[in-house]
Order: C-alpha cells, then sequence, then structure tokens
C-alpha cells in the first residue's frame, strides 16, 4: 500500500456508529498496512538495543506523524467530523517507568528517522507501570491494563518462538514486533512468557517487588528471560547463514546494554558459544567483547545490581559456572597487570557472594559509557576509577538526547509551525538548522509570548479534566516532573513554596507574578519516603489553594498519573523547568532536554546534562544555583550540620517544621516524622539530610524569586526562553544516536 492508498482508504473509511475504539483500530491497521509495505531493508550490520524497559507512551499520534500522514488524517477525519483528539483516550504503554525506559524510546525513533539499522529488544509486560490515582492525597496503585483497548501496533511471531530454559522450568518467549517508522522500519520485539502459569509471572508485570526472596527471583528471571531469548535468536540467525563459524559474529551484531538489567546476555552467549558449539571460553570471552556495549545511567550505591551467587546457581546453573570461570579469569589477567589487592576487589565480578553486574559489564564490553558529561567524568573518576587506570580506552561519553518528533512537532505544534515561518521546514529532517533561529530571536518573542500562552491554556484546560482543580490563565508555570527520588529533591521544592507562601503571608515577598507549581512523579510502591512526599506535597496543595489570601498568586498541583502523555502538554505549556537534584547524582536527565525545546528556561544545579544545557543556551537564560560537585564532596569529608541552618534560618525552620509541628496530617501514618527525622538525624544507613535540601534551599528560593521578578520583564523572558529553543538541537536523540552509531556500533545508514 502507497501512501495515497492510505489516504483513499482513509477517504472511503465509514465511520458511522462506530466506537472510537473500533475507529482507532481501523485507522491504525491502515497505517500499519501502509508503513510495513516499504523501507524495510535488511541491513549488513544491526545494532541491538536490550533494554529491561521502552517507555513508548502513545503510539497513535506519533506513528501517524513518523508516517507522513498525521496532518491528512486530522483533516479526512475533521471532515468526517471526528476530531482526531478523541484517540487521546487510548491507553500509553508504559512498558518503563522513567529516563532510562523513555531514552530507549527515543533512541529507536531517531535510528528509524535517520534510516539506521537499530533493533530493539524487550519484555512484552502484561502491565506496564501501574496506574497511580491519589486519595486523600496519598498515592494508590492501580494496575495498568495499557492492552485493554487492544494492541494493533504489534504483530504476534508465532513462528519465531523461542525456548529459555531455567533449572526448574522451561519458559516459551513469544515474540511481539512493534514497527518503528522512520527513513527505514526498524523493530522493536517484545518477548512474552508463555507455557505455564509459573512462566506467564515472568511478563506479568514491570518491576516485581523484589524486597522478598521470591520477588528477587521473579526479577533475575526476568533478566534472563529476555537477554537469553534475544542472544539465542542472534545466534540462531548468524548459524544459518554462516554455519559453525562464529569469528564474524561480531562484525554482523552489536549489542548495546541498557543498564545492568541485559548483562546476563554476555554470559548467556559466551554459553551458548562455548556449550553448544564448542567454541574454546577465551575466544567466546573475545567474542562477547568485540559484540557488547554497555551504558551506565545511575551512580547511585543501592541501584547497581548485584546477584546473589547461592540464587544464582539455584536458578540458572550453567550462567552461574560460566560467571566463576568469568571472575578466575578476571583475577589472573588483573595480576599480571600488577593491579594491587584492593584495585582487584574493587572491579571484581565476584565478592562476597555476589555478583556484580556493572563490574562484570566493564570487565567484558568494549565500551562503556555515561550519559552527559559530568557523568562520564564521575565513571572515570570515582565510580569505575579503578577499571578506567587500566582500560582508559574503554570509556566514552554520550549525552542523552530526546526525539523532537514527539517531544517538539508533537506536542508543540504551534511552536512547531512558528519555528516553520521562521528558518523555513528543513530542521524538521535536519534538526541542526534549529540554531538558525538565533538571529530571530528578537523579533518573533511576542508571537512565542502568544504560543506559549496557548500551550498554558490547553494545559490548565487538560489538568482542569484530569484533575479537578482550575488554573486561572496568566500564571507562571513552574514544573518538576520525573520519577519521584529523594535525590531528585521534590521535597526540597515543596519547601520552598512553603517558604514563598509564608513571604506572601507576613509581606516579605511582594510584587509576586501569580504562580503555579506543578509535580507528576510516580513512586515506587514500596518507597516509603518517596510516598511520604507526595503525601506532604498534597498537604501543602490542599492548603495554599484554599488559602483565598494568596490563591490568586499561588497554586500547587500534583497531577495524578504521571505519565509520556500527559508529559507532552506539560512540556509545551512549562516557562520554568526544575531540574534540582543534589549535584553529581542525576546521570543526565531527559525531561530537561524537553523543556528547553519547548522554551522554557532551566532552574537547576549544575548536574547531569543541566551543565551542556546551560553550557549551550547560556548560563545568563537560565538560573543556576546550589552547591556544584567538588563542593559537595568537600562537605561530605569535612562534615555537613543541616541542624545548624536549621538554628541560623528561621524560614528553614518554619518550612521544615511543617512536617512535624500540626500544620499537615500524615494520616497518623508517622511518614512526615520519619521525613523530619532524615532531615535532622538520619537514619542507620545515612547521616542527617545526605542530600543536601537544607543546604541548597536558600539559593533555590533566591533563584525561584528571581525568575519570578524577571518574568515581569514578560519579552526580556522570551528571548531567555527562546534562546533555550534556538540551542537545543544538540539534545535531539538524532545526534545521540548518531554518535553511538558512529562510534560505538559503526552501523550505517
Ligand atoms: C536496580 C537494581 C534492582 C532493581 C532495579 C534497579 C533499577 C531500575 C531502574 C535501577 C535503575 C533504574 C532506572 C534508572 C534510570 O531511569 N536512570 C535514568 O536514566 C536516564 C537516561 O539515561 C537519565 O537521564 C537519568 O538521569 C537517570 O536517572
Amino acid at each position: 500500500m502507497d501512501r495515497t492508498e492510505f489516504i483513499n482508504q482513509l477517504k472511503k473509511l465509514n465511520t458511522n456508529e462506530k466506537t472510537t475504539v473500533e475507529l482507532y483500530h481501523e485507522i491504525s491497521s491502515l497505517a500499519m498496512n501502509y508503513g510495513l509495505s516499504g523501507l524495510k531493508k535488511p541491513a549488513a550490520r544491526n545494532a541491538y538495543y536490550l533494554s529491561i524497559e521502552f517507555l513508548i507512551g502513545r503510539s497513535f499520534f506519533n506513528n501517524l506523524l513518523e508516517l507522513g500522514v498525521l496532518e491528512e488524517t486530522r483533516q479526512i477525519l475533521s471532515d468526517k467530523g471526528i476530531d482526531i483528539n478523541v484517540f487521546e483516550e487510548i491507553e500509553d504503554a508504559a512498558l518503563g517507568n522513567g529516563g532510562l525506559g523513555r531514552l530507549a524510546a527515543c533512541f529507536l525513533d531517531s535510528a528509524a528517522g535517520l534510516g539506521l539499522p537499530l533493533q530493539g529488544y524487550g519484555i512484552r509486560y502484561k502491565y506496564g507501570l501501574f496506574k497511580q490515582a491519589v486519595r486523600n492525597g496519598f498515592q494508590v496503585e492501580l494496575p495498568d491494563d495499557w492492552q485493554r483497548f487492544g494492541d494493533p501496533w504489534s504483530q504476534r511471531k508465532e513462528g519465531e518462538k523461542r525456548t529459555v530454559k531455567f533449572a526448574d522450568m522451561t519458559v516459551t518467549a513469544v515474540p511481539y514486533d512493534m514497527p518503528v517508522f522512520g527513513k527505514r522500519v526498524n523493530t522493536l520485539r517484545l518477548w512474552q512468557a508463555e507455557g505455564s502459569a509459573e512462566a506467564e509471572k515472568i511478563s506479568e508485570y514491570l518491576y516485581p517487588a523484589d524486597d522478598t526472596e521470591e520477588g528477587k527471583i521473579l526479577r533475575l528471571r526476568q533478566e534472563y528471560f529476555f537477554s537469553a531469548a534475544s542472544v539465542g535468536e542472534l545466534v540462531e540467525k548468524h548459524l544459518k547463514k554462516y554455519g559453525k563459524s562464529f569469528g564474524n559474529f561480531s562484525e554482523e551484531n552489536a549489542i548495546q546494554l541498557n543498564d545492568t538489567h541485559p548483562v546476563l546476555a554476555i554470559v548467556e552467549l559466551i554459553r551458548i558459544l562455548t556449550a553448544e558449539y564448542r567454541v574454546g571460553f577465551a575466544d567466546a570471552c573475545e567474542i562477547a567483547q568485540k559484540t557488547f556495549s554497555y551504558t551506565n545511567h545511575t551512580v547511585l550505591p543501592e541501584a547497581l545490581e548485584c546477584w546473589n551467587a547461592e540464587l544464582l546457581e539455584k536458578i540458572l546453573p550453567e550462567i552461574y559456572a560460566i560467571l566463576l570461570k568469568l571472575h578466575l579469569k578476571q583475577k589472573d589477567e588483573l595480576t599480571k597487570l600488577h593491579c594491587t589487592q584492593e584495585e582487584i576487589s574493587e572491579m571484581a565480578i565476584y565478592a562476597s557472594g555476589n555478583f556484580s553486574m556493572a563490574n562484570l559489564a566493564v570487565y567484558i564490553v568494549h565500551t562503556v559509557n555515561g550519559v552527559a558529561k559530568l557523568h562520564t567524568d564521575i565513571l572515570k573518576n570515582s565510580l569505575f576509577r579503578t577499571a578506567y587506570k587500566y582500560y582508559p580506552k574503554k570509556f566514552q561519553n554520550k549525552t542523552n538526547g530526546i526525539t523532537q518528533r514527539r517531544w517538539l512537532m508533537l506536542c508543540n505544534r504551534e511552536l512547531s509551525e512558528l519555528i516553520d515561518r521562521t528558518i523555513g521546514k528543513n530542521w524538521r529532517t535536519d534538526i541542526s538548522a534549529l540554531s538558525g533561529l538565533n538571529p530571530h530571536i528578537e523579533s518573533i518573542a511576542d508571537e512565542f509570548i502568544r504560543i506559549k500562552t496557548e500551550k498554558k491554556r490547553q494545559l490548565f484546560e487538560y489538568i482542569a479534566q484530569h484533575e479537578g482543580t482550575v488554573i486561572p490563565n496568566g500564571f507562571i508555570v513552574y514544573s518538576q516532573v520525573k520519577r519521584l527520588h529523594e535525590y531528585k529533591r521534590q521535597l526540597m521544592t515543596a519547601f520552598a513554596i512553603l517558604e514563598i507562601y509564608k513571604g506572601l503571608k507576613d509581606g516579605t515577598v511582594r510584587n509576586f507574578q501569580p504562580s503555579v507549581f506543578l509535580f507528576g512523579a510516580k513512586s515506587a510502591p514500596s518507597y516509603k519516603r518517596a510516598k511520604a512526599v507526595i503525601k506532604f506535597i498534597n498537604e501543602i496543595a490542599d492548603k495554599i489553594n484554599s488559602d483565598e489570601q494568596t490563591n490568586g498568586l499561588l497554586r500547587v498541583i500534583f497531577v495524578q498519573n504521571y505519565n509520556v502523555s500527559y508529559a507532552e502538554k506539560i512540556v509545551a505549556g512549562t516557562d520554568v523547568s526544575l531540574q534540582v537534584s543534589t549535584a553529581g547524582l542525576e546521570a543526565s536527565g531527559t525531561g530537561n532536554m524537553k523543556f528547553m525545546m519547548n522554551g522554557a528556561v532551566t532552574c537547576g544545579t549544575m548536574d547531569g546534562a543541566n551543565i551542556e544545557i546551560v553550557e549551550l543556551s547560556g548560563r545568563e537564560n537560565n538560573y543556576i544555583f546550589g552547591a556544584e560537585v567538588d563542593e559537595i564532596e568537600r562537605l561530605k569529608e569535612e562534615g555537613y550540620n543541616p541542624l545548624e541552618l536549621l538554628k541560623t534560618n528561621e524560614l528553614h525552620r518554619y518550612a521544615v517544621s511543617a512536617l512535624i509541628d500540626g500544620t499537615f496530617t500524615d494520616g497518623g501514618t508517622g511518614c512526615f516524622k520519619e521525613l523530619y527525622e532524615a532531615l535532622t538525624v538520619g537514619a542507620t544507613w545515612h547521616k542527617p539530610d545526605h542530600y543536601f535540601v537544607l543546604h541548597d534551599l536558600q539559593s533555590y528560593v533566591a533563584a525561584l524569586l528571581k525568575i519570578n521578578a524577571d518574568y515581569t520583564q514578560r519579552k526580556a523572558f522570551a528571548v531567555k526562553q527562546l534562546k533555550n529553543t534556538a540551542n537545543s538541537a544538540y539534545f535531539s536523540s538524532d545526534r545521540t544516536i548518531k554518535e553511538y552509531s558512529d562510534c560505538i556500533w559503526k552501523i550505517m545508514e
């Protein structure tokens, strides 16, 4: 089917008396026929992106856009009296929980867009990340049955099933293929576990709770399940093409490990080659080395995966045996390199009963990369410093990016059209052309303001529908949307809001422009403190929004069930992007890039990609505050006492005391007191305020107020916002993918 035929069939489509879901299926199926009919050419060398998460979001609009038929579809449907936005009721595919999963989705989009052969491999969870409701201020988790309306974008490939063996069970891995449309059609292959009720559990939930032994086993099974199915398939394909000669395996296949979750793929490749095809162990390791590369996404110690040896031996005995051999091989090699005992234990694959997936990855792969300049420096100088000393050439930086197709063209048509009018449409196919906006910023600032106002109006309308809260027009929008985690410091924003609120009440904050603070965040179900922060924010929101003395100036909204589709509205309708992690802890951030591209200024710390954002758009066009990495290091060494700050700063005392002085209620759970103690006395596993919330609070409030004051010069502020858009091309995942492709995978169009 060609484009004309797609359009003709769409025009002929009888829409009378059909439900939205029926129409959704018919149009999606037409688009699938059209999309799959072209451009699927085999590549000599493919790259494969193995990821336990793919946070795709809604496919309908994006696929129509990628196929170049979105606008015509909109028009044809409108002629039939149907508003294309009705399809917004179709669920997102939330097979991921945050940045790492969304990055995987952006990468697939960019590779297809550039015509590069990158295929994704992951898990087809029956339930994606839970749906979040807020009841009485608390997060409530509901199952996310994302296939409720069917899944017209996937094709089950019955003939390409595989078997994955565990010591105690054999599981069938059934592939479901989702096409990724662009200059070429790539495939995201998601494996579904079948064969028995036990087997099905493997692909039932994203992130099963792993605070029990049973949960840990399930998680291990998930990781091995999709790693083994994917690697097994690649080996089989190779075998069909070349017989049992695997010397050229890495010439055909480049496998990128998205964090450590798929690291067992390395061991599985070595297992298959040695056990099934009699390749020698050393040769198999060399093939693995040439094939795999690894991206690290976090330096938080608690997120670095380790697998208990006994558990591995019980569930995956052959894998365990190979891991032990790898451990001995590593020890041997490191000894030959004259590493000290201390150095050996720092890099060890195996230590005190556990296998470290990160150390295994770093030891085997040919390339390790971080996801922003600062993050890569931290990998080199801190987390993997010893490995860097011995294998410096392994380390590379690949600063993250986002796809401008979803995150600008799709979510902000109005701004995209302003860009078209100003510099032509070239930027739509070559994002680097976006910098052509720079000389025109002054002249388009007024129009930009009108567009931002309209995007805010649309956002407020959506919020009114979904949260039942009305935000008056004209408010400045400050947004902090991301997973809820202590290091991201949503709590610091909550305190800052309380301080501003107090200032408004007692008259110390004057000439304040009406502002709304938007939060969107899901907390891991078992993460008590994160859940307490959600409740705290909601308590603050209730109090502030109902205070008639100030609610014409200040509002707080916590949106429920923040997801990709919500993000699309929020990034377009935001003035100020809040990116306030403790310096050194946010590997990159990608939300920061989405906001920048849509013309928001960043209010943030010198962390992750914020550093590169302000480097490119100008520090004067953003609001940077707080301790930098070296200061945090110094504070850790010399000692940091948040109680001192509480003693001397009355505003901080006011904000922090609100946790315990009866201003707010935690519903009798004690969770606010626990937060209070984490800040003031610490816990068995950490010192007081170990994310330096109180340390950065004062400069944070000052930055927020400075922004507020600057906003009164609306046009000058719009210029700052546009400087961000105009210089955001670097943060396109097209650029990132090109770098992976040129420097790591060596694949070609
Ligand atoms: C670890 C151990 C056991 C169970 C689960 C995990 C686990 C799960 C998810 C560890 C990490 C994650 C997710 C990490 C993540 O999303 N990281 C984000 O990656 C983005 C893309 O590179 C960065 O922009 C963010 O800075 C980073 O936080």
